[in-house]
């Protein structure tokens, strides 16, 4: 009999109302892990925890916190090959890319460890004399956190470390599909020296614990990573509620890479490679729209799709695996239909889009090419979420730029040129958070902001010291 891994809500592991199988996509007759289900009770019974806790904790001394989150980035880091492979076994990622991610999630744990000494306030006069204005940060109250499957523990990392370390108290709810990793953080955490109460998960659906989460008074901010339909609500739910809540959205992505003419034809083909295929385009920051111009378009294309032979799919523990499989058989419906769709609108499949059976049963899809796409076509417009991408081409710079930003996102957008007039015209002219020069779309680093414009993102920037904004609220204080 295997033992479920419990919620955490005040100083207990709890068992929830029932429990759900974290099945690995590599192999679904691999159960990582059996995990809790909590309810809206537990959620209750959380946000109470943390109200308690926050007096005591918000006003904790900074070299408390910063102890804290530095001894979980050591054993984040002391434990990266076992942490690694438990993600590559949940999420299906490659266990270099997983690797990867668990390094960051340390990163990002130091990061913070030192963001919670460096909290510094404004002092200055006021425009009556004799009267000083100071501004200082305080932490905001109880932050529900929200995380999707893409990256089970650097999203969780990269919400939960500024929480705490500005003085936040935490309701986490990770996605129902990988809450292994999420456990693991959360159990590294407590570990550290975490007062009771300071971090609650409750793992669970959406539906109930999420809105649980939402909903509940005694939540003063929500902090969500996930698709625009349930942003939106959560961002009315927010504002409905009483109090009105602080909320900071990151959603989807259909991010444009603009290959010109003058590009170095490897530095391109790399950049599409890495931004549309690896980590099997589940990133909100892939590059899933190849915009060419005519001069290079059909020498692109085709050491592309040479390249793409080399993406060995597989599974996400073989050493020779390049791609891992799609992380579960929801999103994989979802892949092929829009490469069904693709079909149908009249785009070409140049690559790749069929099923694949690996010695292991799991999520086997290999990596999509479309080229004659245009930019309105569904495959253009809409966040796939997979080993999706299309080449749309355009005539000149002017063009690219245009279609590049015709779109209802703006988290990421990349440019492969070797002028530097329109790269530099292009990082002031692309309308997205974040413009990549001759790299990829998606990686980014953890000390400095990350978010979008448009439908991608709302609220205050994530990561780096950007953090602050969401995580702390500024008081002014007047001083006679
Ligand atoms: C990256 O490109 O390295 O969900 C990070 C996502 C983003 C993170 C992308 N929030 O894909």
């Amino acid at each position: 009999m295997t033992m479920a891994f419990g919620n955490r809500i005040g100083a207990e592991w709890r068992a929830g109302v029932g429990t759900r199988p974290n099945i690995n996509p590599s192999d679904t007759t691999d159960v990582v892990g059996v995990f809790a289900q909590g309810t809206a009770a537990d959620v209750a019974d959380a946000v109470a925890a943390a109200r308690a806790a926050f007096p005591g904790w918000s006003h904790s001394g900074p070299m408390d916190r910063h102890g804290i989150l530095m001894r979980a980035a050591a054993e984040v880091t002391a434990r990266a090959e076992e942490l690694a492979t438990l993600l590559a076994r949940e999420e299906g990622k490659t266990l270099t890319e997983a690797r990867g991610e668990v390094g960051r999630a340390a990163h990002i744990l130091a990061f913070f460890a030192a963001e919670a000494v460096r909290l510094t306030g404004e002092t200055g006069p006021s425009i009556r004399p004799g009267v000083t204005v100071e501004v200082t940060r305080e932490p905001v109250g109880v932050i529900g956190i929200i995380t999707p499957w893409n990256f089970p523990i650097a999203i969780p990392a990269w919400k939960i470390a500024p929480a705490l370390a500005y003085g936040n108290c935490v309701v986490f709810k990770p996605a129902d599909l990988v809450p292994a990793c999420a456990w693991a953080l959360v159990d590294i955490l407590v570990r550290a020296g975490l007062p009771e109460g300071v971090l609650n998960l409750v793992m669970g659906p959406g539906r109930s614990v999420g809105q649980a989460i939402v909903t509940a008074r005694g939540i003063d901010a929500v902090t969500f990573t996930g698709s625009v339909a349930t942003g939106r609500g959560i961002a009315a739910a927010c504002v409905a509620g009483q109090p009105m809540r602080k909320v900071q959205l990151e959603m989807g992505g259909k991010n444009p890479l603009l290959v010109l003419d003058d590009a170095d034809l490897d530095v391109a083909v790399r950049a599409a490679l890495d931004g549309a295929f690896f980590q099997t385009g589940q990133r909100c920051t892939a590059s899933s729209r190849l915009i060419v111009t005519e001069g290079i378009h059909d020498r692109f294309v085709a050491t592309l799709t040479e390249a793409m032979e080399g993406l060995t799919v597989g599974h996400a523990l073989d050493p020779s695996t390049r791609v891992g499989p799609v992380a579960d058989a929801a999103q994989l419906a979802i892949d092929l239909a829009y490469i069904d769709k693709g079909r149908t609108e009249g785009a070409r499949l140049v690559a790749g889009g069929e099923l694949l059976n690996r010695p292991t049963p799991g999520h086997y899809l290999s990596p999509a090419l479309f080229t004659e796409a245009t930019n309105a076509m569904a495959i253009a417009r809409e966040e796939i979420f997979g080993p999706v991408a299309c080449v749309i081409r355009v005539r000149d710079y002017d063009e690219g730029l245009a279609t590049a930003n015709d779109t209802d996102f703006g988290l990421s957008a990349g440019i492969c040129t070797t002028s530097l007039k329109h790269a530099t015209h292009f990082r002031r002219n692309a309308e997205a958070g974040m413009v990549m020069v001759n790299l990829p779309t998606a990686g980014v680093d953890p000390h400095v902001p990350f978010g979008g414009r448009k439908g991608s993102s709302h609220g205050p920037r994530e990561q780096g010291s950007h953090a602050r904004e969401f995580y702390t609220t500024v008081k002014t204080g007047y001083v006679g």
